[in-house]
């Protein structure tokens, strides 16, 4: 759990899955700021039955794609229980229930020196067109790729699940499971086929991104580190496995040979070095 900031007043609650590629976004962002946060880590699918008793239920009309790709009877049980995905930041003042509204809401509060959204109009529109396509090509294809191989896995799904959630939770792992692979494999639409497909997204997006750097700048848009760079690098990081990641993330070696391949191969690329340099001057910049 991260320790809010003493001088500070109270602090705004999130609630994560402690390897969500989403979530480490937000991580990040609040903890560039030093706004005052305590992350309440949850095991899938115990996030639900948290953000259940802070964020309405939704109707069928609210249901992500992800929801809908469930049998019935999964999507039936969901329904009881209810809540939505992660990250939701619950502040004094609201809730945010996106990453991308905990961004905005962290951008507001920034200085002109931090802010994440730049104010010159075309910057801007650069940096929104990037993040949108990040959060909606990208991250989901990370997400799916890296599933395909390590659902089968649960020696090596179990820490990454399991980091800084209830001990009741960590228990229940080995129980939960099997439904709750079974949930992802729906959910996400995984199989061999549209894991070699993400790859090939994730690709063409790594070579956007290498295009963008050809000309020797140092961030993605501007001269300063924006929502476009921390989107990226934090969505991208399960295929590159930085150091400096917000959970302990497995040594390459214990992974899946192919994975692994992959893995070492995108590290290579201008883009996998490009995250590895961010992860490492996180704190500076
Ligand atoms: N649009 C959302 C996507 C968040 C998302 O897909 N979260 C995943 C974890 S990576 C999640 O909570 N999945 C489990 C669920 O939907 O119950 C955001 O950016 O906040």
């Amino acid at each position: 759990m991260v320790k809010p900031n003493s001088n500070l007043p109270i602090p705004a609650r999130l609630i994560t899955i402690p390897v969500s590629h989403y979530c480490e976004k937000t991580r990040w962002a609040l903890t560039r700021l030093q706004i005052p946060f305590v992350e309440e880590r949850h095991m899938p699918p115990f996030h639900r039955f948290a953000t259940r008793s802070i964020v309405k239920r939704m109707s069928s009309d609210d249901m992500s794609e992800a929801e809908r790709n469930l049998s019935p009877i999964n999507r039936f049980i969901g329904q009881q229980v209810g809540g939505q995905s992660v990250p939701v930041l619950i502040t004094p003042a609201e809730i945010l229930k996106d990453s991308d509204e905990i961004l905005r809401y962290v951008d507001a509060i920034a200085s002109e020196d931090q802010k994440l959204y730049p104010t010159n109009p075309e910057h801007r529109q650069q940096v929104e067109n990037l993040v949108k396509s990040f959060n909606s090509v990208l991250g989901p294809a990370v997400r799916l790729w890296a599933y395909f191989y390590i659902m089968d896995r649960p020696d090596l799904l179990q820490p990454l699940w399991c980091q800084g959630v209830p001990w009741f939770e960590r228990l229940l792992f080995p129980m939960a499971f099997p439904w709750m692979r079974s949930n992802v494999l729906q959910m996400y639409n995984i199989s061999e086929a549209s894991a070699i497909a993400a790859h090939e997204s994730i690709c063409k997006t790594f070579e956007i991104v290498e295009n963008l750097l050809a000309d020797g700048r140092t961030y993605l848009v501007g001269d300063q580190f924006s929502a476009a760079d921390l989107t990226f690098a934090t969505l991208a990081a399960a295929v590159v496995m930085p150091v400096g990641y917000g959970v302990k993330l497995p040594d390459i070696s214990e992974l899946p040979t192919a994975m692994e391949t992959s893995i070492q191969q995108l590290r290579k690329t201008v883009s996998g070095e490009f995250v590895f340099r961010l992860y490492q001057e996180r704190d500076a910049i």
